[in-house]
């Protein structure tokens, strides 16, 4: 039997072509505009989007599934024309290239990558010995697909990996999970603190001015989650005191405002939301999964849980 499925997004094209071609059985619209999707969204009973206008999704009357292209939903998460009785799901695959990103910035700091990009250009020859990862406390908040792979690379380079979690009950990988409420016990004891966190209303603004504050000198914060969980002026704050480092892929407000103190670090890096790429290949690989499963009645993977808000 055919289904219908919509694909709203910018390159929706690319993502439907390369559906079409592993589920030929499926019916599927590609759409960027509302035009677009107007005539089929009536019909759609799967739409695999990530930001899609209410005029549209209130006239899918005949959905049953709301496929998202992100790992984040916070937009979509009580969105009242997905019904609670059909099945949300989010995007799992980002952990591995997440963990890329944060291991570039780690190893390029710890073996001072930037300093002998200087010497060479000064051709100085200057062998200031750097450090190793191995037995430095990596500190993840949020231990969900993304959380989990970062720790898991932490592991095999040696490090000892604590980790911050809603449940705190035990996590391969991770020598220590503390729960939210033990947060400022953890921060204290790491070197790197990396934020994978999702944005709900327990998580906004988790990082303030006191947890920012229990960093031990040196330490590198990371955050590849949402920008909204750490309070950007008590950051800002912080940061001036250049106790800290910071590598920042997301922000309060996107994009970040060129009056925005942030650009002016020397001790903060700045991304462009770059850390978990949109790879239409390995998201249509793990949709095409799901479909099979779905098609078949079985459970999902990637269920976003709308009471947690994740
Ligand atoms: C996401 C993103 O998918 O931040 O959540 O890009």
């Amino acid at each position: 039997m055919s289904h219908k499925l919509l694909v709203y997004h910018p390159e929706a094209r690319i993502y439907g072509g390369i559906l079409a071609k592993k589920l030929p059985f499926l019916e599927i619209c590609n759409a960027s505009e509302p035009e677009e999707a107007i005539d089929f969204v009536e019909q759609a009973e799967i739409i695999l989007s990530w930001k899609i206008p209410d005029d549209l999704l209130k006239r899918a009357k005949r959905l049953k599934w709301f496929a998202s292209l992100g790992a984040g939903n916070e937009h979509l998460i009580h969105n009242p024309y997905i019904p609670p009785s059909i099945p949300f799901t989010k995007v799992t695959i980002y952990g591995e290239m997440m963990a890329e990103y944060v291991f570039a910035y780690l190893l390029a700091s710890i073996r001072n990558t930037g300093k002998y990009d200087e010497d060479q250009k000064r051709k100085r020859w200057d062998p200031q010995k750097p450090e190793r990862l191995r037995g430095k406390v990596l500190g993840i908040l949020g231990l969900g697909s993304i959380g989990r792979e970062i720790a898991k690379k932490g592991k095999q380079f040696g490090m000892t990996v604590l980790g911050v979690k809603r449940n705190p009950e035990p996590v391969e990988d991770v020598d220590q999970v503390f729960s939210t409420r033990e947060i400022r016990k953890m921060i204290p004891l790491i070197h790197y603190l990396i934020n994978t966190l999702p944005l709900t209303p327990e998580t906004h603004h988790l990082l303030g001015k006191e947890e920012l504050g229990l960093m031990k000198e040196g330490t590198i914060l990371f955050n590849v989650g949402r920008g909204k969980t750490i309070d950007e002026k008590a950051l800002i704050q912080t940061l001036r005191q250049d106790k800290i480092k910071a590598v920042l892929d997301v922000f309060e407000e996107e994009p970040l405002s060129p009056e925005s103190e942030l650009w002016c670090f020397e001790n903060v890096i700045i991304t462009p939301h770059v850390s978990g790429i949109n790879l239409p290949e390995e998201i249509c690989e793990e949709f095409g999964k799901n479909y099979e499963r779905w098609r078949r009645g079985e459970p999902l993977t990637g269920i976003v849980d709308r009471e947690k808000g994740y």
